[in-house]
């Protein structure tokens, strides 16, 4: 296919669309496109120097005039510019608001022709559910972008219940680089955090927000520690990190749970994991469920939003109703105790990732789309 010239706009730092746009651009760049990322600051996976990867900072201002720092109109203007100097083929967003919004201004301020593709990652129609003053800036974004993706067939279907829409969505899965997250030899990691070999390690990484459901995490684990030896991995930092680490304080099993912060190696984690939790309240589609898999990991995940997309119950793990904390325990009790059940859910998750969730089949259809829209401009 033409090699083009492709903009790229995500929250750097925040969770997992900034990780799909971030690895997208690096795929997209060893295809031989020439990527630039339009940013307040460096995507943190960007861990790699890529001759035709730029990155352009969107610098915010907070002059006291303002009551509120423009970010938007900060970043609709540098992608004006960068759209003007650089010539671009496609802005691709993650985000309708404000990212596609923002977009769509760059557009007629700088008078150019280009495709924006946006990508839905759940959030800002998950907010949608519940506020909905943005609900004509989301449509605005939708219907004005020239394609739309959202990253589960459910995230779509919300979109279409929630936003009068005559927008087509295609669904792309999220994915992951199977060059990272893979089977890793973890050393003695388990030894150095204290924990026996014969207990079994649940893992749980998130932003530990409220709607990750933290307490159905604690307390699914304390039902499973009442019947076995384990021990609980908290991984991440949040709004929610004091309501838990109260709640830990209080249970018989504190010494059992263990809080480790922000963690770049998640591999490793992975590596000396025999379970990973994700009990959320809203999920679009639970990127961590799936570097875990990838990391030979099944998981139990609730049968909300795009989770069920990602889990195989029975298969490659569990789903269970929100809520449902003694189901989450007896899953997990019954799969940790029996070894050849586990090996055998520990390969489905492998070969779910390599066959369906593999980044080289997600980067086409990306590629695909990007085509299109190009060849209409
Ligand atoms: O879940 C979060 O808190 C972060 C959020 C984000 O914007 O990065 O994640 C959303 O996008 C991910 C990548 O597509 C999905 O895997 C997450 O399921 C989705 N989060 C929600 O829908 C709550």
């Amino acid at each position: 296919m033409k090699k083009l010239k492709i903009g790229i706009t995500c929250y750097p730092t925040v969770g997992g669309s900034g990780v799909i746009a971030t690895e997208l651009g690096k795929m997209l760049a060893e295809r031989g496109h020439e990527i630039h990322f339009i940013t307040s600051s460096v995507p943190f996976r960007l861990n790699k120097i890529y001759p035709n990867v730029f990155f352009h900072e969107v610098e915010v201002n907070n002059y006291s005039v303002f009551q509120y720092p423009p970010y938007d109109i900060a970043l609709a203007s540098k992608m004006a510019d960068v759209i003007k100097e650089e010539k671009l083929d496609i802005l691709h967003v993650h985000y309708a608001i404000p990212h596609a919004v923002c977009a769509v201004l760059a557009r007629h301020m700088s008078g150019e022709n280009f495709g924006i593709v946006t990508t839905l990652h759940g959030t800002d129609i998950s907010v949608l559910g519940e506020d909905s003053t943005l609900a004509q800036a989301i449509k605005y974004g939708i219907d004005c972008s020239d394609a739309v993706t959202a990253v589960s067939e459910s995230l779509k279907q919300q979109t279409y219940a929630l936003i009068d829409t005559k927008q087509t969505i295609d669904t792309i899965y999220n994915f992951v680089d199977d060059n990272v997250f893979k089977p890793v030899d973890p050393g003695n990691l388990k030894e150095q955090f204290g924990i026996l070999p014969h207990e079994k390690v649940i893992i749980h990484i998130s932003n530990f927000r409220k709607i990750k459901n933290l307490p159905d995490i604690v307390d699914s684990f304390l039902k499973i520690r009442e019947k076995m030896p384990a021990k609980l991995l908290l991984v991440g930092d949040g709004p929610e990190k004091h309501r838990v680490t109260d709640l830990v304080k209080l249970s018989p099993y504190k010494d059992d749970i263990l809080f480790l912060g922000k963690q770049e190696n998640i591999t490793e984690l992975f590596a000396i994991s025999d379970l990973k939790l994700l009990l959320s309240e809203k999920e679009s589609f639970g990127l961590v469920l799936l570097e875990a898999m990838a990391c030979g990991v099944p998981g139990i995940g609730t049968a909300i939003g795009g989770i069920p997309e990602v889990i195989n119950h029975g298969v490659n793990g569990y789903l269970v109703p929100l809520g449902d904390t003694q189901s989450v325990a007896d899953y997990a009790v019954d799969l940790l105790q029996d070894e050849v059940k586990h090996e055998a859910f520990r390969l489905a998750a492998l070969q779910a990732v390599k066959e369906q969730f593999h980044e080289s089949k997600m980067v086409e259809q990306y590629e695909r789309i990007y085509e299109r829209v190009a060849q209409e401009k």
